[in-house]
């Protein structure tokens, strides 16, 4: 489908997807559309890493071994110091326990305002995280909107900078879909 097929080898061990539809460059729009793995959905407590500039996804029974599992992914071809936009937990207060879903970009950092929207993920039930986040944080000036279908349609969240408990807000085990600036 991409240079990516032929550049990264798969591997059993990596369980690792390509993410089916465009990417963005800085600035520029782009929308996501996460493919499913059986080990997403096999696994109850699956960590992934969404890396937006390789376009794998490393997914691992820790959060450490899938940032590591995407490292190694990214050295594979010359990409070097992810940094983390986003983490999505299932659990409240950031525990980790439940799964946790990240989005990684390359020493990137998103613009003060909330216009224009940086990032737009959709289809949040394809990675079998409809309705599931309960906790979130961001990080690199990054804010996250949250929206109730996987397309970016219908109730949405006001602009979150962290929050330990989606509940509070009205948006535990809600979201579809989001937006990061
Ligand atoms: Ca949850």
């Amino acid at each position: 489908m991409s240079k990516l097929d032929q550049l990264s080898p798969k591997s059993a061990r990596r369980r690792r997807s390509l993410i089916a539809a465009l990417l963005t460059v800085p600035v520029a729009v782009g929308l996501l559309a996460l493919a499913p793995t059986a080990a997403q959905a096999a696994a109850p407590a699956d960590h992934c890493v969404v890396n937006l500039v390789t376009e794998e996804v490393s997914c691992a029974t820790t959060q450490a071994a899938a940032f590591a599992e995407d490292r190694a992914a990214s050295a594979e071809v010359g990409v070097l110091a992810s940094t983390t936009l986003i983490t999505l937990y299932d659990r409240t207060n950031y525990d980790p326990a439940g799964g946790t879903r990240s989005f990684v970009a390359t020493d990137y950092t998103c613009t003060a305002a909330y216009s224009p929207i940086e990032f737009s993920v959709d289809y949040l039930d394809a990675a079998g995280w409809n309705n599931r986040a309960s906790s979130v944080r961001t990080y690199r000036s990054c804010d996250i909107k949250l929206w109730d279908t996987v397309t970016l349609s219908g109730a949405s969240s006001t602009w979150i900078d962290a929050l330990a408990d989606l509940g509070t807000i009205g948006w535990s085990n809600r979201a579809g879909s989001y937006q990061i600036s």
